[in-house]
């Protein structure tokens, strides 16, 4: 086992996340003789769009006109026409509304004042539940009715059925929506205190009230309050000093709604008025679930600290208690960001594999640090991970499977591969950065790998422990492989993007492709052949992959011409979604293929 050193520099990384819009009192837009409340709805409402959320929730209050007459009473004027083409099974005249629904209300008194019918006909996709939950992206919703008696008392049903809800979560964010702030510092309106419950321990990370028209971010207990109510109707009043430091910013000063950004690892919420006046900017790590026993199986509900197994794409799971005995994966687990952080290390053992998804776009991650960390589990990333070892060592001494198109990039020190217990990175047809800082770099270690990945003393192909690829060791032709080269390296390095990531000069990468695509950019030409046959005619100072030594035996002969010839002749398109090189002329491509042909021919033959 050798241990990998290089530093860490990050790399680019998209961070794609979800976002979703909170509005509520939405206010009266039916025509009247002097409503001047419409244009500011619509100007709320375009603020709104305009920040193209995926999803729109409220806080209640949608509809503050009585009457209007069946099916759906003024709902279409007060809301469809702001906000159809997010409403599902949308029944009004102004569009056609969402094929799937994206418009999240909840309820608040004014929807209740004509009683429920008009509400519940016009958003037929809540089922005509008054409290409902759902998920998008790496947050869960549970949007509340704080308006019966059956759900506005801290052992209310509702509330019984939230606590349960929440314990049953995977996500990595947990929204409660309830149309009465449960705190406010508006003198408008009284806190609601039958709406206290106990949302943190319950496992929320933050609850979004409406009613008092004005906005509001206050932490109480360590967890965050927002009141948005806003959108439409009268601003409030004055502010009294409840809440005294707790209350960290409070605003009347014109209508508008929030926006919130959230994925794995945190969420930014901030206010935007109806001018496009961007107020309270506001981020949150996610609240990681961390395994708090000592040891033992990572399956069991009662080992983590909500009391729930950490397992879903997007979940966060956290070691930081030291560890007396092993972690045993009882039954399969997935995760977007699993942190090995015990002091002292930790082993994290089978028999079941950890399988790493996100949602998103957003790269999955795999952590260490304070310790020597061995994963005897078996690994699978089913999309573009990170692992980073910034402290400490990560060692892999399983079989870790990257799914095809996935990218795995490496940064921090010491990772290593315990080829001797058989670890193994099987590439598929995948792609590896490992991003060093300076100095030399870890390219002569990651070869090693990959030369005992190809397994060509023991007679495999593509088999062996170390860096390998089952889709090279599956090809009948065998005219695959895995690539590697420096970056750094001015005859096959200095791409700027690799398989879809920005790399900078200090990165090794290692790519499945073409027998002899010695500059890894998917396909067989001109350029490889001009690096083999420039490593055969002068001995390199570094011999390997990326001299022309295709085969990894520490010289560039005849057998590693054989690949290159083969898969040039065979090759049947670009492998991998690598930085197209300057293509060369098709002609001079042809002549110089003959001519490697017939020098590795004659070379055969002597
Ligand atoms: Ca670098
Ligand atoms: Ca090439
Ligand atoms: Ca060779």
């Amino acid at each position: 086992m050798v241990v990998l050193a290089c530093l860490i520099l990050p790399l680019g990384e998209s961070h794609a996340s979800t976002r979703f819009a909170v509005i509520s009192d939405l206010g009266s837009t039916v025509p009247t003789a002097a409503s001047p409340v419409g244009p500011i709805v619509t100007a709320v409402a375009n603020q709104v769009k305009a920040g193209q959320p995926d999803l729109i929730l409220t806080a209640g209050d949608n509809c503050h006109d009585t009457g209007g007459g069946a099916p759906t009473g003024y709902y279409d004027i007060d809301v469809g026409q702001y906000f159809h083409e997010y409403i599902g099974g949308y029944v009004g005249a102004y569009g056609e509304g969402a094929p799937a629904n994206r418009f999240w209300p909840a309820l608040g008194n004014h929807d209740y004042a004509d009683g429920l019918a008009y509400y519940k006909a016009f958003f037929p996709s809540l089922a005509n539940q008054r409290y409902y939950d759902f998920t998008a992206g790496a947050a869960h919703f549970f949007v509340l009715d704080c308006n019966v008696s059956d759900g506005n008392s801290p052992t209310s049903a509702q509330a019984q059925w939230l606590q349960a809800g929440l314990a049953a979560s995977t996500s990595p964010w947990n929204f409660v929506f309830v149309h009465e702030p449960p705190y406010t510092s508006s003198d408008r309106h009284s806190p609601s205190t039958g709406m206290r419950w106990n949302y943190k321990a319950w496992g929320a990370d933050a609850v979004f009230a409406g009613h008092v028209h004005a906005y509001e971010r206050m932490v109480v207990d360590g967890l965050t309050y927002f009141t948005t109510g806003a959108a439409g109707e009268t601003l409030a009043q004055g502010f009294v000093d409840r809440l005294g430091d707790q209350s960290l910013y409070y605003f009347r000063g014109d209508y508008g709604g929030m926006q919130v950004d959230v994925d794995g690892t945190q969420a930014t919420f901030w206010y935007v008025t109806r001018t496009g006046l961007v107020i309270d900017t506001h981020t949150q790590a996610v609240q990681a679930n961390e395994f708090t026993a000592t040891g033992g199986s990572y399956n069991v509900a009662g080992h983590w600290q909500r009391g729930r197994v950490v397992s879903a794409p997007d979940a966060v799971a956290l070691f930081q208690q030291p560890l007396a005995g092993p972690v045993t994966v009882d039954a399969p687990v997935t995760l977007g960001t699993l942190a090995l952080h015990s002091p002292g290390g930790s082993t994290l053992a089978g028999p079941a594999a950890v399988r790493f998804e996100t949602t998103g776009g957003t790269a999955a991650t795999l952590s260490a640090q304070g310790g020597s960390h061995v994963v005897l589990a078996p690994l699978i990333m089913a999309g573009d991970t990170r692992i980073d070892v910034q402290a400490g060592t990560l060692t892999l001494a399983n079989h870790t499977t990257v799914q095809a198109g996935a990218v795995l990039a490496v940064t921090g020190t010491g990772l290593a591969i315990d080829t001797e217990a058989g670890g193994t990175l099987d590439l598929g047809t995948g792609s590896l950065i490992v991003d060093y800082d300076a100095g030399a770099g870890p390219l002569t270690q990651v070869a090693d790998w990959v030369r005992s990945g190809l397994n060509a003393a023991g007679g495999g192909y593509w088999d062996g422990p170390g860096i390998a690829s089952s889709d090279a060791a599956g090809q009948a032709d065998r005219l695959t492989a895995v690539g590697i080269l420096d970056n750094g390296d001015p005859t096959v390095g200095g791409k700027e993007t690799f398989a879809g990531e920005a790399v900078d000069a200090t990165s090794v990468l290692v790519h499945y492709t073409w027998w002899g695509d010695a500059n890894l950019d998917g396909v067989i030409d001109a350029n490889d052949y001009e690096v083999i046959d420039k490593g055969f005619l002068f001995t390199p100072e570094t011999m390997g992959w990326w001299t022309g030594d295709f085969n990894y035996d520490g010289m560039i002969d005849a057998n590693d011409y054989d690949r290159i010839d083969k898969a040039f002749l065979f090759q049947t398109g670009p492998l991998g979604d690598p930085e197209p090189a300057a293509a060369p002329e098709p002609a001079t491509i042809l002549l110089l293929a003959l001519g490697a042909l017939a020098a590795a021919a004659g070379r055969r033959r002597s």
